[in-house]
């Protein structure tokens, strides 16, 4: 009988370590990842998400958001290899930074593929696509918990309007070094120079590279990008999508309760985050005054001048469908194709 108990005794405690991930002390400090300032609504998302986790789980989990690169040494395309290493904790990242490590990821930067049309960005994220590219960051490491939004991409230069690709030609344009911006660019007669962004701005300045492509809500505006370019045109080129993500290992190692906290407190967090990163773009043009009153001379482009850069840069986003996968592709395509979208957005025509 004693053997009996003591059996039992030490399978309890073997049961008792096996589950023991889920128990294990939690760290002082959760380590998170950001490529930019604290100020604009991509920073702010981040704080907001620490804060409403400290709160809510009394002070079990306290995030420390790490700003301006400094976890990866300003190293942005290296950011999802900290994730899956462990080294942050958690990342409210750029689709495009981490593209170089998951491939699918270069979805986003297809040029030309929305236009400006956040219901169609919306409707890919909630899609089968969405779902998937959530799995292949599953696969390889990353628990991503929330899409939220940097922007559609617009170019500023200190050289010339841009209302046509030819007004590209020889322009120095500061990119991410992601291969697909490169092509891009260069499709478009450009001399596109990849550089981090913390190298940027002050490359901007001192007129090293003549211009550059960022949002206008969570960039051009906050770092105030009119003191070196003068030129701004809104052709929404590509959409760069932020995913809220959490380190496999150390979402194993948080309990159920907290897990569920998170999650929901970085849906919150995102939505606000994604909600802010639009304002004052669309209809009312507050951001487009804004960019005015600075001094900044803008091109819209007429519907003629969009498809003539689509057209050129069609090559381009039909070599990197295929290193995509385009099966992915398509059904992203799909997804957020008018008539797939909610109302309002049936029989609108779409080119590709
Ligand atoms: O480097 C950029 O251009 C930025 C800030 O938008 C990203 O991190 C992708």
């Amino acid at each position: 009988m004693k053997k009996k108990i003591l059996g039992l005794t030490v399978f309890c405690l073997f049961l008792f370590t096996l589950a023991a991930p889920g128990m294990a002390a939690y760290k002082a400090e959760y380590r998170m990842s950001l490529v930019v300032e604290p100020t604009g609504p991509w920073g702010q998302g981040a704080q907001m998400f620490a804060d409403l986790v400290k709160k809510r789980t009394d002070g079990r989990i306290v995030i420390k958001p790490y700003f301006r690169g400094q976890l990866h040494g300003e190293k942005q395309t290296n950011e999802f290899l900290l994730l899956q290493q462990g080294i942050a904790d958690f990342c409210l990242g750029s689709t495009i930074n981490w593209s170089t490590t998951v491939k699918e990821l270069n979805l986003f930067s297809l040029p030309f593929f929305f236009h400006n049309d956040y219901k169609a960005v919306d409707a890919l994220e909630a899609s089968e696509a969405g779902r998937k590219i959530f799995r292949i960051l599953a696969y390889k490491g990353a628990i991503a918990l929330a899409w939220g939004e940097n922007g559609f991409r617009e170019i500023t230069n200190n050289k010339r309007a841009i209302n046509t690709p030819d007004d590209l030609h020889g322009l120095k344009i500061r990119v991410v070094g992601t291969p697909i911006f490169m092509d891009i660019f260069r499709s478009m007669g450009a001399d596109p120079v990849s550089m981090d962004w913390g190298e940027a701005l002050s490359a901007l300045q001192s007129g090293t590279v003549d211009g550059q492509e960022n949002p206008v809500a969570s960039i051009t505006i906050p770092y105030r990008l009119w003191e070196a370019n003068k030129y701004i045109t809104f052709w929404h080129y590509a959409i760069d999508p932020l995913i809220l993500a959490a380190s496999r290992e150390t979402w194993e190692g948080l309990d159920r309760i907290d897990r569920e906290i998170v999650s929901k407190a970085a849906r919150e967090a995102a939505r606000w985050q994604k909600k802010a990163a639009r304002e004052g773009l669309g209809e009312s043009s507050a951001s487009i005054e804004t960019l005015r009153k600075n001094g900044m001379e803008i091109s819209l482009l007429t519907p003629a001048q969009f498809r003539a850069f689509r057209v050129k840069t069609r090559p381009v986003y039909d070599k990197w469908a295929n290193d995509i996968g385009i099966d992915l592709v398509r059904s992203a395509e799909r997804a957020a194709a008018p008539g797939e979208t909610k109302k309002g957005r049936k029989g609108k025509k779409i080119e590709r």
